[in-house]
């Protein structure tokens, strides 16, 4: 009789299980994990189910059982819905319209961002008393490396995961889904196989053969863009990649292919790392004299973002919120923030975030002030940087840090963007530059 080593997400209970068993022995439940590595894995990532549509029903006991949108507000598309809302095809991003005519009976509700920000927080604090390493991603998801734990839990990590799953959903109200493997990529991607209320493992012995047959924008980071370059190469399959020879990816899409390889085999070497401080980078500018246009602004926005750059690539930093800060002559602050899908500390990148916020705030204000400043800081890993996943940001990036490297041998003003250069002799220019560091929020 062979078998295998099962945790019951019920009643918590663990041992070994005969192949021929599906059941909980301890309690009947069929909500039983089981898998051979299922006691060795411990990098996780966890996200809330349906964030937003669940705790609004949580709220409202009312709405149990009906089809709930969370959207509508200023920006006019559908935040999330409920997993009953999803059966009539709503999906996050579409026009609130659109869903409406796809579900006419869907309760509407507008986005209450301090409370799931307050839920949010919670389930982090409860994250935080599992492991030192909790790394969020977004408001409603993190990763935690619970290598190591196994002697302060007297518990393995997939039971510690059980446990807190089963936690925030008695204590507040909602449920997760886990993903549980060997690296943050296939965590990941684990989390997303079973939901909602969900457990999913992926073991080191099956990695490549789960990944085979899945489409390479599984892959994070592939785009529309070069999934569409893969797929006229004939690459469709993350299996195809598998069955290339390395050297033909890198010498195709130089590194962009070496990574391509390593995240179809499911390698990946990324720490999770704990930003415990929600920490904050930012340089703003005060100008002699007030702007209104564009051009001027955005010139002023270009010299920000390059050296906000700089000091996150001195830092090995990147970032992945991008907020732009602008003061009009009546001292009125508006702050607009982007978030990005790939964390950056590119100039460019940062550029062009930033240009795309300013552009919607040329209304005719007159502007005392512009800051560029990035949230949601991580420490980027030496020799692989996010940016080289993607060709067109990879082309952007190698071009920047050649530049970069000019200047560390000859100096800042070694090599100036076009847009920047001015004469030497020209009287005005912008007031003080502010530099700022601290805690987001
Ligand atoms: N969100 C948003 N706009 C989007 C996507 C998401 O405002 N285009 C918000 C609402 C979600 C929350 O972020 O509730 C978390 O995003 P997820 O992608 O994790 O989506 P959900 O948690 O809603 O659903 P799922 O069960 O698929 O994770
Ligand atoms: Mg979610």
């Amino acid at each position: 009789m062979t078998t295998q080593a099962f945790l019951c997400r019920d009643c918590l209970a663990i041992g070994k299980i005969a192949n021929s068993i599906d059941r909980c022995p301890t309690c009947g439940s069929p909500r039983v994990l089981r898998h051979p590595e299922l006691l060795k894995l411990s990098v996780a990532h966890i996200d809330c189910d349906a964030f937003y549509a669940s705790v609004e029903k949580r709220d409202n006991p009312e709405l149990a059982g009906k089809p709930v949108i969370i959207g509508g507000g200023t920006r006019g598309v559908v935040a999330t819905c409920c997993y009953i809302a999803r059966q009539s095809g709503i999906r996050s991003a579409m026009p609130m319209f659109q869903a409406r005519k796809l579900c006419p009976n869907a309760t509407i509700i507008k986005p209450n961002m301090a409370k799931y920000v307050g839920i949010s927080r919670q389930i982090r604090a409860m994250m935080d008393t599992l492991t030192p390493l909790v790394e969020p991603l977004s408001i409603d998801e993190a990763f935690l490396d619970l290598s190591g734990t196994e002697a302060v839990h007297r518990a393995p990590p997939v039971l510690v995961l059980a446990r807190l799953a089963r936690d925030i959903q008695n204590v507040l109200g909602i449920t997760v889904s886990v993903g549980l493997s060997h690296n943050k990529f296939l965590a990941k991607i684990a989390s997303d196989l079973d939901k909602p209320r969900g457990f999913a493992v992926i073991g080191q012995a099956e990695t490549l053969d789960f990944l085979a047959p899945k489409p390479i924008s599984l892959i994070y980071g592939v785009g529309k863009v070069l999934t569409e370059t893969l797929r006229r190469d004939g690459f469709v399959t993350i299996g195809q990649l598998q069955q290339h020879p390395d050297e033909d990816l890198m010498r195709r899409y130089g590194e962009t292919g070496a990574r391509l390889a390593r995240l179809a085999r499911g390698q990946d070497v990324r720490r999770i790392s704990s930003t415990r401080e929600e920490k904050s980078v930012s340089s703003e500018t005060t100008f002699n004299h007030d702007l209104s246009t564009f051009e001027p602004l955005s010139t002023e926005l270009l010299r920000l973002c390059e050296r906000l750059s700089e000091r996150l690539k001195a830092k090995k930093l990147t970032a992945d919120t991008v907020t732009l800060k602008l003061k009009s002559t009546g001292f009125r602050l508006r702050t607009r923030a982007r978030h990005l899908m790939i964390p950056t500390q590119l100039a460019n990148i940062l550029y062009e975030t930033g240009q795309q916020l300013l552009a919607r705030e040329i209304d005719g204000t007159a502007y005392r002030l512009i800051g560029i400043g990035v949230s949601g800081v991580h420490n980027a890993l030496q020799g692989d940087p996010s940016d080289l996943l993607e060709p067109a940001i990879a082309r952007k990036a190698a071009a920047e840090r050649a530049m970069d490297h000019v200047r560390g041998r000859f100096g800042r003003d070694a090599v100036v963007r076009g847009k920047l250069y001015r004469p030497k002799t020209e009287p005005t220019g912008p007031g003080p530059t502010d530099e700022t560091e601290g805690k987001a929020r």
